[in-house]
Parts: C-alpha cells; sequence; structure tokens
C-alpha cells in the first residue's frame, strides 16, 4: 500500500464513560483500527469495544437515510420508507408544535441515552438546551438506575455530587473503597490508575457479590448478600465510631454530628427554640467542658473547640415549649449503627464480623480514602438511603476534597450552554414524578422511565404525547418492557435519532440516522478520571466522512432548533459559534484546538478542602441547608424520609417476600459484560465471537442442585415471567445469588449469532421480568440488582 494512503488521526473513544484517548488509522479513506494514545491523560489502554470501533462505523445495518412509519404501531413491520432530511426535520417540528399549542409543551418527553454508555456526552447538553428551549421539563435519561445515588441522593448529605463529581483521587489515595463499581469492565481508565495506584501500595477495599474485577486484587472484597450495602456502610461505620476511627475534628467542625436533636419531634434544635427573638439559623449543641449549651452558626461551629462540643449522651433542655430531651445527631448515628454491629451485619448482609472489623481498621489505618460506588447500589429498592449510609460512613474519614480523597478537580472553564435558565420555573414544577416523589431527581428535570409509561397510558399527572429520543433503547434497559410497548404505541409522535434500529425506536413515527463519533467534530471537556483528565479540551475531529445521510447529534439538534424556531437559542444554527461561546472563559480557541488536535491541557490548578475557604468573613461550609455534611438530613424528615439512612431490607427479597420465596429462592443481580455497553454492540462481530451467548453466573452448587452443567441453557423465572441465558459457573458467588446480563436482542449475521425476542419469554431480555413497582421511595431507582427468582434446565 502507498504511504500516502494510511493517515493517523488523534481522537478519543467516546463509547463510554472512560473516553479512552486514541488514534485512529484511515486507510484508502477507510477507518481501519484505534489504539491507544499513551499521551492522553485517558490514553493508556483500549478496550475490545474501541478496538471494534471500526466495525461499528462500518457495520452493514447502520441507519443511513431518514425514516417514516408507514404502518400502523401494532403492526410487526412498521413499514419503513427513506424520506429527506427537510420532510423529517419539517414533520416533526409541525407535530411537536401542534401538541405543545394543543397541550402545552410539558406533554413532550425528551431521553437520551445515557453519557456513560455513549457519545450523546459530545451532545447532551444541546438536548438539555432544546428541551427547555421547547418549554419541556421532562427528560428521561436512566437517571434513575445510573446516576441518582452518585450525584443527587449525595447531595441529601453533601450538598455536592460526592462521588459523581467529587472523583476519588487515586494517585495519592491511601485506600480505594469501591462499592458496587468494576472500573476493568466499565471504565478502562479508571482501571489502569487504579491499577497503578495498587502497584504503589495503595490498599484496596471491594464491595461486590461477586469477585469481579479489583475484587481478585483487593485487601479485603466484601462478599454482600445484594441490596443489603446500606447495613454493611453502617456496620462499619459503627465500629468505627465504637474505636474512635474517625476525624473528631472534621465531624465537629464540618458535618451536623454535634447538633442536638429533640427527642419530642426529630428536628435539629435551633435558638429560635430556645428564645423567642432567637435565630432559626443558629443550631445548639452540647458544651461538656462548661456543661451548658453552646449556639452558634455554621461558622461559630467551625472556631468552636472541638474537643469541647459533646458527640455523644444525652441532655436536656429548657426550650419555649418546656424541657426537652437532646442528643446530639453523632449520638443517633451511632446508635443506628449499633443495631447493625458486626455480628448482627453478618446475619443481614453476608459478610463476616471479623471482616467488617478488618475493613473499618484498614479504612482508618490507611488514610486518605477515596471511593467510588455505582451500579451495584444505584440499581435498588433503598438505593437513596444506601447513598446515604456510604456517604456518611466516608464522612467520617475527613476526606473529602482533601488530597488523596474524593476531589473536585479543577475543570476546564466554560460557559454553560444546557440552558438551565430558557425553562421558566413553571414549566419546571410541571415535571413528571415530582407528585410521587419529591425529593426525586424530577426535582432536577430528570425523569424515570416509569415516570413517562404512567403519563403516556393513565394520563397521570397530565398525559405524555411527545417523545423525542436521542438514543435511549427504553424498551431494552427498563423494567416493565411490555407496559413501555403499550405506553409508546399510546404516544401521538415519537421521533428517535439513532445509529442502529433498536426495538424502542422500532415504535417511532421518523427515525433519525446519527453519525458515529468517529465521523464527527465534537468539543470534548468532560474526561474525568483524574486532574489532568479534568483539565483536558479536545477538539475531536472526525476520522472519516458519515455513512449516507446520517448527521451528528449535535447537527441534528440545530436543524430541528432552526425547524421549531428557535434558531435565536442556537447561534443560528452555527455550531463553531457554539463551541466558540462555550470555550470563551477557558482561554483556548478553537484554532488552537485544531492546531492541537491531540488536545492540550488548560493551566488550572485543583484546589483542596474547597468547603473551608473564607468568603464573606466566613468559611464557605457545604451547600446543604445547615451548611455542613449532613449526616442528620432535616429535608428528608420533613418528607417523611429517615433522617438517618434507616436499613430498608431490599423489597424483592427472600427476607421481605417470604410468600415469594418458595417459588422464587434466589437473588438475582446483574452486572455490565466487558464486550457490550448496555443494550449495544451484539452486532459486532468481535465482540459478539468473544460473547456469543447471554449469560447467567451461578454457584455450581445451586446449578448442581438443579442439573444444571456449565454452558446450559437455562430459563430465569420470576414472578413476573422467564427468559432464557447460558449457565456460567462462578464459584465466588453465594450459591444463593445470581447474576444475569441485560441488553440482549441483537443478532450478528455476519457470524450467524441470533437475535432474541425482548416481548417473549423464548428471548433473554432480562428487563421482560422485573416490574417498576418495588422501586425506591425517594428516588424511584429499580431493584435490577436485587430481586427474586428461579433459575431451571
Ligand atoms: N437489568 C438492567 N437494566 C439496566 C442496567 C443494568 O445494569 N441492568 N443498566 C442501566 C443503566 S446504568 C443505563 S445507563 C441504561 C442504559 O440504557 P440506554 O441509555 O438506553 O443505553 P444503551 O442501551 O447503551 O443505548 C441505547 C441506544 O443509544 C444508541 N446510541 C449510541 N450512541 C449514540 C449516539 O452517539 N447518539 C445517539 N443518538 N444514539 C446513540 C444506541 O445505538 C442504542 O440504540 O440501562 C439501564 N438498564
Ligand atoms: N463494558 C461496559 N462498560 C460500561 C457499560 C457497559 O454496559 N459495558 N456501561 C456504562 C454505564 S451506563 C455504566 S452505569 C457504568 C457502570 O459501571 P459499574 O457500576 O461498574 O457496572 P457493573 O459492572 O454493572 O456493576 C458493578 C458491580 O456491581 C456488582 N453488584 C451487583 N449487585 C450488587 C449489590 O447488590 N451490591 C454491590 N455492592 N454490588 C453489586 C456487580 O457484581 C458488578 O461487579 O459502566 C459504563 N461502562
Ligand atoms: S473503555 Fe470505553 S472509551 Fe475506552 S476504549 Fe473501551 S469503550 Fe472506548
Ligand atoms: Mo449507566
Amino acid at each position: 500500500m502507498l504511504e500516502e494512503d494510511e493517515k493517523t488521526v488523534s481522537t478519543f473513544c467516546p463509547l463510554c464513560v472512560s473516553r479512552c484517548g486514541a488514534k485512529a488509522t484511515v486507510e484508502n479513506g477507510v477507518f481501519t483500527a484505534l489504539a491507544p494514545d499513551p499521551a492522553h491523560p485517558t490514553g493508556r489502554a483500549l478496550c475490545i469495544k474501541g478496538k471494534s470501533a471500526p466495525e461499528l462505523v462500518a457495520h452493514p445495518k447502520r441507519l443511513v437515510t431518514p425514516l417514516k412509519r408507514t404502518r400502523p404501531k401494532t403492526d410487526p413491520d412498521p413499514g419503513w420508507v427513506p424520506i429527506t432530511w427537510d420532510e423529517a426535520l419539517s414533520t416533526t417540528a409541525t407535530r411537536l408544535l401542534e401538541l405543545a399549542r394543543a397541550h402545552g409543551p410539558e406533554c413532550v418527553v425528551f431521553s437520551a441515552a445515557s453519557p456513560s454508555t455513549s457519545a450523546i456526552s459530545d451532545a447532551v447538553d444541546w438536548i438539555q438546551r432544546l428541551r427547555r428551549a421547547f418549554g419541556s421539563p421532562n427528560l428521561c435519561v436512566s437517571m434513575e438506575l445510573c446516576g441518582w445515588g452518585r450525584y443527587f441522593a449525595s447531595m441529601f448529605t453533601y450538598g455536592a455530587p460526592v462521588p459523581g463529581a467529587f472523583m476519588p483521587d487515586l494517585e495519592h489515595a491511601g485506600c480505594i473503597l469501591y462499592w458496587g463499581y468494576n472500573p476493568s469492565i466499565a471504565r478502562l481508565a479508571h482501571a489502569t490508575d487504579t491499577a497503578r495506584a495498587v502497584a504503589r501500595g495503595a490498599k484496596l477495599i471491594v464491595v461486590d457479590p461477586r469477585q469481579a474485577g479489583f475484587a481478585k486484587k483487593a485487601d479485603e472484597w466484601l462478599r454482600v448478600r445484594p441490596g443489603t450495602d446500606n447495613a454493611l456502610a453502617l456496620s462499619i461505620a459503627g465500629v468505627m465510631i465504637e474505636r474512635g476511627w474517625f476525624d473528631r475534628d472534621f465531624v465537629t467542625r464540618w458535618t451536623n454530628g454535634p447538633f442536638l436533636v429533640r427527642s419530642d419531634d426529630g428536628r435539629l434544635l435551633r435558638e429560635s427554640d430556645l428564645m423567642a427573638a432567637g435565630d432559626r439559623d443558629k443550631y445548639v449543641a452540647w458544651n461538656e467542658a462548661l456543661q451548658q449549651p453552646f449556639v452558634g452558626d455554621a461558622a461559630a461551629f467551625v472556631a468552636a473547640e472541638p474537643g469541647s462540643l459533646a458527640l455523644s449522651g444525652e441532655m436536656e433542655l429548657p426550650t419555649l415549649s418546656g424541657t426537652v430531651k437532646c442528643r446530639p445527631v453523632f449520638q443517633l448515628l451511632g446508635e443506628l449503627c449499633r443495631k447493625h454491629a458486626p455480628r448482627s451485619a453478618e446475619t443481614t448482609t453476608g459478610v463476616g464480623a471479623d471482616q467488617i472489623e478488618r475493613a473499618a481498621r484498614l479504612l482508618w489505618e490507611s488514610r486518605p480514602v477515596a471511593f467510588y460506588a455505582w451500579s451495584g447500589v444505584e440499581q435498588q429498592s433503598n438505593a437513596t438511603q444506601t447513598a446515604r449510609a456510604i456517604g456518611i460512613l466516608y464522612a467520617l474519614t475527613g476526606n473529602i476534597d482533601a488530597r488523596g480523597g474524593n476531589v473536585l478537580f479543577a475543570s476546564v472553564p466554560r460557559n454553560a450552554t444546557d440552558g438551565f435558565n430558557l425553562l421558566p420555573d413553571a414549566q419546571r414544577a410541571k415535571a413528571l414524578g415530582l407528585e410521587r416523589r419529591p425529593l426525586g431527581a424530577s426535582r432536577f428535570e430528570f425523569i424515570t422511565t416509569d415516570d413517562l409509561y404512567t403519563a403516556a397510558l393513565d394520563g397521570k399527572p397530565y398525559r405524555a404525547r411527545g417523545l423525542v429520543g436521542f438514543g435511549a433503547n427504553l424498551l431494552l434497559a427498563n423494567a416493565d418492557t411490555l407496559r413501555g410497548r403499550n405506553a409508546l404505541r399510546a404516544l401521538d409522535f415519537y421521533v428517535h435519532a439513532d445509529l442502529f434500529m433498536n426495538p424502542t425506536a422500532e415504535m417511532a413515527d421518523i427515525v433519525l440516522p446519527v453519525a458515529s463519533a468517529f465521523e464527527t467534530e465534537a468539543l470534548g471537556m468532560a474526561f474525568e478520571i483524574n486532574a489532568g483528565a479534568a483539565s483536558f479540551v479536545q477538539l475531536r475531529a472526525p476520522v472519516v466522512e458519515p455513512r449516507g445521510q446520517a448527521r451528528s447529534d449535535t447537527r441534528i439538534i440545530f436543524d430541528l432548533a432552526q425547524h421549531l424556531g428557535l434558531a435565536h437559542h442556537f447561534w443560528d444554527g452555527d455550531i463553531e459559534a457554539a463551541y466558540r461561546y462555550q470555550l470563551e472563559p477557558s482561554g483556548v480557541s478553537l484554532e488552537q484546538l485544531r492546531s492541537e488536535p491531540s488536545g492540550l491541557r488548560v493551566p488550572v490548578e485543583t484546589q483542596h478542602q474547597k468547603y473551608a475557604r473564607v468568603t464573606n468573613g466566613a468559611p464557605r461550609g457545604f451547600p446543604t441547608p445547615t451548611r455542613k455534611v449532613e449526616l442528620y438530613s432535616e429535608l428528608l424528615l420533613d418528607h417523611g424520609y429517615a433522617p438517618l439512612p434507616e436499613f430498608v431490607e431490599p423489597l424483592m427479597s427472600p427476607r421481605s417476600r417470604p410468600d415469594l420465596a418458595a417459588r422464587f429462592p434466589l437473588i438475582l443481580t446483574c452486572a455490565k459484560p466487558l464486550q457490550f455497553c448496555e443494550t449495544q454492540h451484539r452486532a459486532l462481530p468481535t465482540l459478539r465471537r468473544s460473547a456469543p451467548d447471554p449469560e447467567v453466573e451461578l454457584h455450581p452448587d445451586a446449578a448442581r442442585d438443579r442439573g444444571i452443567a456449565a454452558g446450559d441453557w437455562v430459563h430465569i423465572e420470576t414472578p413476573h415471567g422467564s427468559v432464557r441465558a447460558r449457565a456460567k459457573l462462578n464459584r465466588s458467588l453465594d450459591p444463593a445469588v445470581v447474576c444475569g446480563q441485560h441488553g440482549w436482542w441483537q443478532a450478528c449475521e455476519e457470524i450467524g449469532a441470533p437475535g432474541y425476542d425482548p416481548f417473549e419469554s423464548t428471548g433473554a431480555n432480562l428487563n421482560l421480568i422485573i416490574r417498576h413497582d418495588t422501586n425506591d421511595p425517594i428516588g424511584g431507582s429499580v431493584p435490577h440488582r436485587a430481586y427474586l427468582c428461579q433459575v431451571r434446565l
């Protein structure tokens, strides 16, 4: 081959949250290979998916032209016919505007694939902007399954997303705690950084029902019974409290641990409770040295002599409503933890009492501690309080925003483009799900899929009539597949933009072909693995031209905005102008980025312990109602939820549902496979060859009891139906726990690997047999990770 015919393009792989820095090879105009770019802050390695990117780009099943449905939604054949972009966009705009005029823009829901599983990260801010400019408060993007715990539930504790945005500082951590998180599969750049940290001597604790990924290398692998993580966190915290293995200074000054709680109504005691002219923002603690109340605002607690304020005991205080018994928050926390003392927690969680003690000691003795928690604890019926329990355990270390702890790394300064102010507050208040879960993610305009289905089918609280989907394979990614299909059928209009047709898109009226990330330019500012990555910006150049008529999500959004009469919010369709606006505060120009296609670092420096910084004469504190890390949440209390993270048995477990346990004795959890992202990628030959069949992992004893051998096709049954998978034996599991995979529907014709009907028991759609009715009362998470099942031949 002639040398001129081969070129290398600097890029990054945006197929998952890792966003690995990479170099693409193009031969004779064809994208042929993707290799790691070790100079890039996320570029040490690529996984098999990234290496298979050329197959994705060239796949024969790619959508290459806009399509219009010509048959009813109940017909198995939608009768797709190609149409022009102009027809697709004008029909879409006309239908959406009709719906908005007749029923209000809130009746149009927007959905998107998660930025953790797709290149939608390129465009998610533009989707938000379009939605808000249009006037809809409803974005359906798997928040309840993927981000609620990491981002929003942790705000009850920290007022900030920990660990979502406060990433573990692996480079300096003394101990790394991974809770229901397996970066070896899910985020390669994080795995390579973790391996480095372990190699330099960092300790590692992994909480996972399976010995997966780093669990094999961990100093402590805690094999938790699925869904009991909350109890385990409380137990470890209890040991730390009993032994004095906690940062007393931090707890006293920066958490609401010393604040007194009234025993009569459970509220924090305030100065206004003690005297008529008292301040509601001054809280009361007990000064042990002086044996008298200490009253002060958030700053006064920072200035107080830490040893002087009581963290335990019970005091009687004269209040305006008589004498009231009070206890410090920390005392109440300790009492709750004692209910889960190691011996009792061993029974609840399956983790040995000795191991709980050892984990507590390791956390204390190998500080600073950095942690991450993800899917294992997100997809639970008690996800919110579990995130609280882990967050509170973490607070005991005092390592939040400290070097080697969980740090908000300095990122590239930029102008926000998500259009937050384009949506009036009156519209925001109409977000679906707010009535059912007033503290859920609907407050931030993220609705659950259950909310969407309910609104579309039952018209509650109003009818959802339109759907604008950017990716999001709702029917495969969520419980209640059949109800979901009915909900999508009930919509008046559904437009879906995607690279491939999927079973959800099959329900659309119009389907738009999306160019892959390797065919489009994008501004990359979401590298988040470490300080170097957070301050990195890269203008990703297209590796090759888009297939057929496919366009980038960003282009589609800007074009649709024009058809909707919203061009003035979208730089009149000029994407470059939008990028320039975004980049303005960074000091980096588009030209600079074009001349350095492998990206560059912006000189920003991470500051630590930002909560202690003094502004306007007082330390900033944490952005919570008390300005402290809230071990105790009055906000939760006010809404009828537990103010401390009380453990609630998973709603579908052998203990909570003994009525079902006889027929469905096994606990069903699941995990992501290395080869595929979520419901994607089964059609790519290299990946499918490496993982040809849907699998369910079970312990050899559980298999033997059922006459099952490795490789057998088995039925996984829940009270709601059954699906099929191939048995894989895994000795590391508790014999009562099985682990399935979701996302199987696609065929790979090139190697003769079959597809699976997502709506039938002959198929392999794990979510067909899960329901929404046992979800988390606060945030709406669904227990994909702790359900009941039987497995049989
Ligand atoms: N049982 C069970 N269910 C789960 C989970 C689980 O672990 N177990 N995980 C949950 C989680 S964490 C998540 S995030 C969701 C994921 O659910 P989804 O967000 O729906 O993600 P995917 O299935 O990866 O992709 C959906 C679609 O996005 C398309 N797509 C990919 N890239 C792009 C792009 O750049 N632009 C556009 N427009 N489309 C694109 C793909 O072709 C695919 O059709 O599933 C959830 N469901
Ligand atoms: N290869 C690949 N990479 C991906 C994805 C993918 O589908 N494939 N998806 C992307 C997305 S959208 C996401 S959200 C991330 C998710 O990334 P992770 O959260 O790491 O994903 P999982 O491997 O599904 O879950 C992590 C671990 O949780 C464990 N687990 C199961 N039940 C429980 C439980 O009850 N308690 C505890 N403590 N652990 C439990 C599982 O055994 C698993 O090892 O990955 C992203 N990256
Ligand atoms: S880990 Fe994710 S970003 Fe990295 S190569 Fe694999 S798919 Fe691409
Ligand atoms: Mo996710």
